[in-house]
């Protein structure tokens, strides 16, 4: 027993002078250090350890960024109403993931549904829904004007479309050399029924000026740094994407107001894009005569290098792209990686399939490591921009070690990539195909 702590203990020590190394060992990844908070950044675990007194045995479970409760200001757990089961990558600003095989809905609940946040959100006390504003303008508005929520839900017809969000790093863990930024696994992403009304018809009855090319958001939501003059994102989509059908002023998800991290208690959803896009807490949307050029549209933010690169390449503002429609993906939600099987059962999987503004078409399986394929079943999408279930049935030739595979392929014919796709600075767009464990028994 001694002998063992003793061990334990020399691990950590090895890694004290190395947090990245530390890290590794710890968490099975590279931890951004930028996304951690103070001492987390410059010590290792053991230095945590030593503050809480005692060594930490589930330390493999604690999120990266997360501040032990020992050595928090509260005594309360860290724990956010409403959700359930994410992963936590940060606790200022809020970052949680949905493991996969709590995206085997249908629909994603509100419990299950990420959080990704660049700022803080105005607090729930402060939110009055009955006064809650939304202002129209910019320099391509006719008549700029001003909603309550009750008013937009009573001028405008109410539609309800079920919609993909995918935060455009999502899978941005995988990247190498790493990319700065939440270190995202698989499960920033989402899809559940999203009820409001038309941005297109708010716009229209403010009057689009003829010069119009794109819209911007801004939100209730406040600067780390505490500055109110700072602004934490307001990005946009070019006119085309905001006329859609399906992009929405929404109040409601699932049946239910918006949980207040989502947005709560009005949000823009642009599905099928990277989700920055999706204003959450929205307050003022603009229509501008130029691409739109608020926090987190210019420089690298959401920016892809226009022509392929090296991994590892400076590549300079002027070469970067805005990323538009996310790439085809799909995740194997049931069953979950990690579990042993019969030999002489049938294996039966299944998940979850999206291609931003496309439709899957087709999805294939693999058992021996992408060398052969099989072709699942997809349903199609309850409305456009909607992810896509699939399902599998599968026998295993013998017994032992295998990864299940799953492949979707896009209505343009172009499928997932196997292994990490382009590298870029930042880390966006990993599309590889998910990836679970089974042992045959
Ligand atoms: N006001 C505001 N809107 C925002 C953000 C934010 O930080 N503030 N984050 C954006 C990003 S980067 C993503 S991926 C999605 C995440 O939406 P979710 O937190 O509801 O999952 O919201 C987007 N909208
Ligand atoms: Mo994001």
């Amino acid at each position: 027993m001694k002998k063992k702590e003793k061990k334990e203990l020399g691990l950590h020590e090895a890694y004290f002078h190395d947090p990245i190394q530390a890290d590794k060992a710890i968490f099975g990844r590279e931890v951004d250090p930028v996304t951690r908070r103070g001492f987390l950044k410059k010590s290792s675990l053991l230095a945590m350890a030593a503050l809480v007194g005692s060594n930490i045995p589930f330390a493999s479970s604690m999120p990266g960024g997360l501040i032990p409760v020992a050595l928090a200001d509260t005594t309360t757990p860290f724990k956010i109403d409403g959700k359930d089961g994410l992963i936590y990558l940060n606790d200022r600003p809020v970052n949680a993931e949905t493991p996969p095989h709590l995206l085997d809905d249908m629909f994603t609940p509100a419990k299950h549904f990420f959080i990704r946040n660049n700022g803080v959100p105005p607090e729930m006390q402060t939110i009055n829904p009955d006064t809650w504003t939304l202002e129209i303008g910019g320099e391509s508005c006719l008549n700029p004007q001003s909603f309550t929520l009750p008013e937009l839900k009573k001028k405008f017809k109410h539609y309800t479309y079920a919609l993909q969000l995918e935060c455009g790093g999502n899978g941005r863990s995988e990247f190498n050399p790493p990319a700065k930024g939440n270190q995202w696994t698989t499960g920033a992403v989402g899809c559940g029924r999203w009820t409001g009304v038309r941005l297109r018809d708010v716009l229209q009855a403010c009057g689009i000026k003829e010069d119009a090319v794109y819209i911007g958001y801004y939100g209730k939501d406040t600067h780390l740094s505490g500055d109110p003059t700072k602004v934490v994102i307001s990005r946009g989509v070019p006119m085309s994407k905001a006329l859609e059908d399906e992009t929405l002023i929404a109040w409601e998800y699932e049946g239910e107001e918006i949980p207040h991290y989502n947005g709560y208690p009005l949000r823009l959803v642009a599905g099928g894009w990277p989700a920055s896009v999706s204003g959450k807490w929205l307050s003022k949307i603009v229509i501008r005569n130029k691409e739109h050029d608020g926090e987190k549209m210019t420089g690298q933010s959401y920016r892809v290098p226009c022509e392929p690169v090296a991994p590892g390449t400076n590549v300079p503002n002027e070469d970067m792209c805005i990323m538009e429609s996310m790439p085809v993906k799909s995740l194997i939600t049931y069953p979950k990686t990690g579990i042993s099987h019969d030999l002489k059962d049938v294996f039966a999987f299944r998940g979850k399939a999206w291609a931003g503004d496309l439709e899957v078409i087709k999805m294939d399986v693999s058992i021996d490591f992408g060398a052969t394929w099989h072709e699942a079943k997809v349903k199609k999408p309850l409305n456009r921009l909607a992810w896509q279930e699939w399902e599998a049935t599968i026998k295993f030739p013998k017994k032992g070690y295998y990864e299940v595979w799953a492949r979707a392929t896009d209505s343009n014919g172009v499928a997932q990539p196997t292994i990490l796709p382009g590298w870029n600075p930042r880390g966006y767009l990993n599309n590889a195909c998910h990836r679970i464990a089974v042992q045959v028994v």
